[in-house]
């Protein structure tokens, strides 16, 4: 397959101002006609992008194209030879939507017609020059059945409808404002909808629909609700305003992403929009809440202002997700958000970044752009976006947003545009920030500091490094704003005063570091201090150097939440891998009752804010421990951690069982910030409590539960039990929920993230279960990508049987959708990190993937990658 250069980029040859497409709907052949008006732009032929379409006519300004003009390519492009430099083109295209099971381009699910075209899928229905910078102005009619679609969406604003004689009727949308075609979407069947109205702060009505299957309008509310707060906030806090009359959401079940956000129709995986307490969790609550707002705010960082081509993805990803994340951190607690936002990243993106698949937050190159929507783009770029926050302040980047807005609005720009933009509003150099776009890598950071009495100084010394990753072996320094602050031995803040300045400053300050290696010297600090470095997860970068004495310091002491927490992570982990070691040289791990002291203390203040105590009383994942060992030890680590929960649960069980008491629930059931956190809480509590023996504990949670967190909750716990305490609630769990699919979706994630032994054999029977759909994308994450990425003990297997299952899943997957089979088959690329005889066996698998015959280039790029 072909690979495509961001050096390689070419303004298109020619640009098309305005799309009319006439839909006629049917499942197994639809029509699609469509005029384009297009205009030369540059040299170089005309070239349509197409793929699997049919061609039944081309005419250029009315006149039939011979079939002598038209050269149709292997990749399904159309060449339109001795086009003229403007004009209409015209072509008509049949399509199969019930066939398309790549749900890429227009597909049918249950009965009903929908589209996604982001990156690439609008040339799967229609010929058109299918690249985001071609901009154009959509007018869209679609005709179908009556009874089978008595509702017909597409972006913009409704401009008439009516009925034919033959049954079916017809719709016309049009779009004001021009756009990329990765942003048409349509949506046609048996829909109802939930609507709302809201009032712009400039006096405009918008009609809010949320549609969904007959059935699920109870279900609706809490997407509605954060539609609207988004709306509100995005007025708020950067002055953007929404643009069209209507605002129309559609789920569907068989959906390749979490949502889509096609202008004026947002189009969204059923997981993202419906919840009611009985069936959805807080963590799906809040999750409904994220994506909601990510869509809602790309309308201005996007779909307005959109990407010049695929390597600037992280322009509107990066930007959004920094958005979005800066919404729910107004919603309740920024410290709490803040450090699941972390958490993720170091889930995900770290471990991207250190892997066969490490990429720039601007990729140079792709073979398949899918593959490139990733937690380095959208995550790592947020981040990138934070640090430029940081860097200039909150009151600079909103100067920065409103002339990045103002100077791109209905244009397809670059990264540059928005660095430039951030800089000139703030009249700062931000070109050292630049490295963090184009280098990949997580950048170490390391202190040392000593402290000379005589002088009253403190010196601090930071260092960076970027270690080399595939395709980048040398490394520059990059821009690395550290907030930090110091204490004194009793914990208290200290004011803080440079060389060279004239006062000390009160609290957290900002250092910055941009060289290799920085030293910063303190005046007046009359006894050693403790320092807390990278307060609020300042930069994203991996810090080395800080005692285990300081993280116990900071853990408790320190006026940062973040670092509290960051610091009892740390200690921890660094105490698991001692473990281990331990473990690896057949001694006996021991236990450090430092632990206990911290699980008390968490608890003792924990009702001031129960989701930060939640949050300090998780023991740092399987995963995190295993990414920081140079050879991973899957088995070790998860021997260690559940030695240590066992452990905690039996010393703490005191303390811990009066706060599960505590914090029963009492009246009704609500989802504010405040009770998901004592949810969080009383959850942490039960799974020590279960990890001491007290199973009962869980079943008598499982059956009382009046929601689906608690509900879930104890059974995750059960899933690792032994005999009825586990079948009997899975069987109950199975028969309760069989007809609602995201419930169902949790019962197979359970049971794939369990470690009881037999698990790996569960798996295969769990994939041949009547329930097990390979075709919904929902469906094959819920199940292998679960059993993959959050079954580190079972999926390294020592057998290799949890490499097997992956790679016969992968390739039973490809034909069908090989946008999820690529997805799914990257923890197979984790081989380096693996003892030599599970690396064997993974490149094994890796190696059969590759032999498969016509395998999609998706999966082509992700396995040869991962084996280069
Ligand atoms: N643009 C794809 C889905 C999302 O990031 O919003
Ligand atoms: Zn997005």
């Amino acid at each position: 397959p072909q690979t495509t250069y961001r050096a390689d980029y070419r303004p298109p040859a020619f640009l098309i101002d305005t799309v009319e497409l006439d839909f006629r709907l049917d499942p197994a052949a639809t029509l699609v006609r469509a005029r384009l008006a297009f205009r030369r732009n540059g040299p170089g032929p005309m070239r349509l992008d197409g793929q699997g379409l049919a061609l039944l006519e081309a005419r250029i300004d009315g006149a039939v194209l011979p079939e002598a003009r038209l050269g149709l390519g292997a990749d399904g492009s159309l060449t339109v030879a001795d086009a003229p430099d403007s004009g209409m083109l015209e072509t008509l295209v049949r399509i199969a939507p019930e066939k398309n099971t790549e749900l890429s381009g227009l597909y049918t699910s249950g009965g009903n017609f929908y589209t996604q075209c982001e990156a690439e899928g609008f040339r799967r229905i229609t010929f058109f020059p299918d690249r985001p910078d071609v901009m154009s102005r959509y007018t869209v009619t679609i005709t179908a059945d009556r009874a089978r679609c008595p509702v017909m969406l597409s972006n913009g604003n409704p401009d008439g409808s009516g009925g034919n004689e033959d049954g079916t009727h017809w719709v016309r949308w049009i779009d004001p404002h021009p756009k990329p075609s990765y942003l048409f979407a349509l949506v046609a069947g048996d829909l109802v909808d939930v609507h709302e109205s809201f009032v712009t702060k400039s006096g405009r009505q918008v009609a809010l629909n949320i549609w969904v299957r007959r059935g699920d309008e109870d279900r609706c509310g809490h997407a509605m609700d954060s539609l609207i707060r988004s709306m509100r906030w995005d007025e708020e806090v950067f002055g953007l305003e929404y643009d069209l009359d209507v605002f129309n959401i559609a789920a569907v079940s068989d959906f390749n992403m979490g949502a889509m956000e096609n202008k004026g129709l947002n189009v969204f995986n059923t997981k993202y929009v419906l919840a009611k307490p009985e069936t959805a969790t807080d963590g799906d609550y809040q999750g409904i809440e994220t994506v909601i707002a990510h869509e809602y705010f790309h309308n201005w960082t996007g779909n307005r202002v959109t990407c010049r081509d695929w390597f600037q993805l992280s322009l509107k990803e990066g930007l959004t997700v920094f958005r979005d994340q800066e919404f729910s951190a107004d919603q309740g607690s920024r410290a709490v958000k803040r450090i699941r936002d972390v958490r993720g990243l170091r889930a995900a993106q770290f471990p991207e970044d250190a892997g066969p698949m490490a990429h720039p937050v601007r990729p140079d190159s792709y073979i398949e752009i899918d593959n490139f929507y990733t937690p380095t783009v959208y995550q790592k770029g947020a981040e990138v976006v934070r640090l430029i926050h940081t860097r200039i302040g909150a009151a600079a980047f909103r100067r920065g947003m409103d002339l990045y807005i103002a100077r791109c609005d209905n244009r397809a720009v670059t990264i540059e545009d928005f660095v430039a933009a951030m800089q000139e509003a703030s009249g700062v150099d931000l070109s050292g920030f630049m490295g963090w776009y184009d280098q990949a890598g997580t950048p170490e950071l390391t202190m040392e500091d000593r402290y000379e009495p005589e002088a009253r100084r403190w010196v601090l010394t930071l260092r960076q490094a970027v270690p080399p990753t595939p395709g980048q072996p040398d490394k520059h320094p990059v821009a690395i704003p550290v907030a930090m602050g110091l204490l004194d031995a009793g914990g208290a803040e200290l004011p803080t005063r440079l060389a060279g300045e004239n006062e000390a400053k009160p609290g957290t300050r900002l250092l910055m570091l941009e060289a290799a290696e920085q030293s910063f010297t303190f005046e007046d600090v009359a006894a050693p201090p403790v320092p807390s470095l990278l307060r609020g997860f300042s930069a994203p970068v991996k810090l080395k150097g800080v005692s285990q004495d300081r993280l116990r310091f900071l853990a408790v002491h320190d006026t940062d939440p973040f670092v509290r927490w960051e610091s009892g992570l740390q200690y921890a982990t660094a105490l698991m891998l001692q473990m281990v070691a331990a473990r690896q040289r057949g001694e006996a791990p021991g236990f450090d009752p430092a632990l206990e002291e911290a699980v008390r203390n968490t608890l003792r203040g924990a009702e001031a804010d129960p989701a930060f105590a939640a949050e300090a009383l998780s023991l740092p994942g399987e995963g995190f421990v295993a990414d920081q060992m140079e050879v991973a030890d899957p088995a070790a680590v998860h021997a260690v951690r559940e030695g240590l929960r066992r452990e905690i649960g039996r010393r703490c069980g005191d303390v811990l069982r009066a706060t599960y008491d505590a914090l029963a629930e009492a009246g009704e059931y609500r989802v504010d910030g405040r009770s998901i956190g004592r949810r969080a809480l009383r959850n942490a509590c039960l799974a020590y409590l279960v990890a001491a023996g007290e199973t009962g504990l869980a079943e008598a949670q499982y059956a009382a539960a009046g929601n689906m967190t608690d509900r879930l909750a104890a059974l995750s716990l059960l899933a690792d039990a032994e005999g009825p305490a586990r079948e009997g609630p899975l069987a109950d769990f199975h028969a309760r929920w069989r007809g609602d699919d995201l419930v169902l979706d949790k019962w197979f994630s359970i049971q794939a993230m369990s470690s009881r032994a037999d698990t790996p054999a569960a798996i295969r029977t769990l994939y041949a279960h009547p329930d097990f759909d390979l075709r919904n994308p929902n469906r094959a994450r819920s199940l292998i990508g679960a059993f993959a990425s959050g079954n580190p003990l079972h999926f390294h297997a020592e057998d290799g049987e949890g490499y097997r299952f992956l790679a016969d899943a992968v390739i039973a997957l490809d034909p069908i959708n090989g946008s999820i089979a690529a997805r799914l088959v990257g923890p197979l690329g984790q081989w380096r990190r693996q003892a030599p005889g599970r690396a064997a066996l993974m490149r094994r698998e890796l190696e059969r993937v590759l032999a498969v015959p016509k395998l999609s280039k998706g999966t082509f790029e992700k396995a040869s990658k991962a084996l280069a």
